[in-house]
């Protein structure tokens, strides 16, 4: 298992590489560029970064948000170019030791949270919020203008402005897709990008839908373990492989976490372990909690310890933390919850060898 926690770059994360080097265990960050959907990557920027993150004394093995373009999602003509980009995306980071490439396939929306920043009464810290009783009379766009208010001045992976400037067109677009259809135009950029993967050395690892249902009437794919059946049949490879996200998945109560882990996992389908806790309050509603068991509604032995059992030699980092410590910082991704929830992970890791 290699722990590794996500980093925006040096310019867009107010975290220093260095603070993450003194995490107890933690060998490595999952990176990203900042790039529209669609675009190549330039190899100098890449690079650039991964000498950053290397001088630093961490490794960048696990790239995350390599999105894909709506246009290949709705299989629209133009997305053979914007697959030729990803295909050359994928060879360069194949080039500079990436190993694993973590993106989605959501239509239109990303994750979805309905407040950012929910204090939580027993202890006074913050966390991500969902119910879905607040997005009723709510349209996306309404959603996407209050996210960006309440973002705290970063921009939200997922929810970037160039993205949204276009929703109003893309939702139109989406008007009759059916789940099939998606996965149709999903089998089109597997059968494209897949066998360039094998070639290359490098697996992708889908992420599941965040919260785990389809919302504002758009087709959603990836949320249970019916789905992830039909995702691997798409292109039948070891390439073709998950990012099992604990909080994500787990959302729908519905999910058992540590049969879905061992199930992909035994299949040699889990290429990266997103670990968080999710806190059910109600049908479709819950908050973000720390990482430990008794916090929130999961049972984190009993995930870690089919990982152990399932993908061992899996990329892992702690998801989405709370805000503590008067810390400012991107919802989600402050240092000290994350810290101590990759401590905590590391600790049952540490007695699951050990037993
Ligand atoms: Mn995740």
């Amino acid at each position: 298992m290699n722990m590794t926690l996500r980093w925006y770059g040096p310019d867009a994360d107010p975290i220093p590489l260095k603070y993450i080097r003194q995490i107890p265990g933690v060998s490595g960050i999952m990176g990203l560029l900042d790039k529209p959907a669609g675009e190549d990557w330039p190899e100098t920027e890449f690079s650039a970064l991964q000498s950053k993150v290397n001088e630093a004394g961490l490794r960048l093995e696990v790239v995350e948000s390599v999105n894909v373009h709506e246009d290949i999602k709705l299989g629209l003509p133009s997305r053979d170019k914007y697959i030729a980009n990803y295909i050359s995306t994928v060879r360069m980071l194949a080039r500079h030791g990436v190993k694993v490439i973590i993106y989605n396939f959501m239509p239109v929306l990303d994750w979805l949270r309905t407040d950012l920043a929910r204090r939580i009464p027993e202890d006074g810290s913050c966390s991500m919020y969902y119910d879905e009783a607040d997005l009723e009379g709510l349209g996306p766009l309404e959603l996407a203008r209050r996210n960006r208010e309440g973002s705290g001045g970063f921009s939200l992976s997922g929810w970037e402005p160039e993205r949204m400037a276009q929703l109003e067109k893309t939702l139109k677009q989406y008007e009759g897709m059916t789940a099939d259809g998606l996965r149709q135009n999903y089998r089109y950029f597997l059968d494209a990008v897949i066998p360039v993967c094998e070639e290359c050395g490098v697996r992708m690892a889908c992420h599941p839908d965040d919260p785990a249902w389809p919302i504002f009437g758009l087709p959603r794919i990836a949320h249970s373990s019916e789905d992830f059946d039909r995702i691997v049949a798409l292109r039948f490879s070891p390439a073709n492989a998950l990012c099992l996200c604990t909080g994500s998945l787990g959302s729908d109560p519905k999910n058992d976490l540590p049969a879905i882990i061992r199930r992909f996992g035994h299949m040699d389908r889990i290429a990266a372990v997103h670990v968080r806790n999710v806190k059910f309050l109600g049908p479709r509603r819950f908050r973000e909690s720390a990482h430990l068991s008794k916090d929130g509604s999961f049972d984190m032995y009993e995930i870690m310890r089919a990982v152990h059992e399932a993908c061992p030699d899996v990329w892992i980092r702690p998801d989405h933390g709370r805000m503590i410590w008067d810390e400012k910082g991107r919802p989600g991704y402050g240092l000290f919850d994350r810290a101590l929830g990759a401590e905590y992970l590391l600790g049952l890791w540490e007695a699951l060898e050990k037993a």
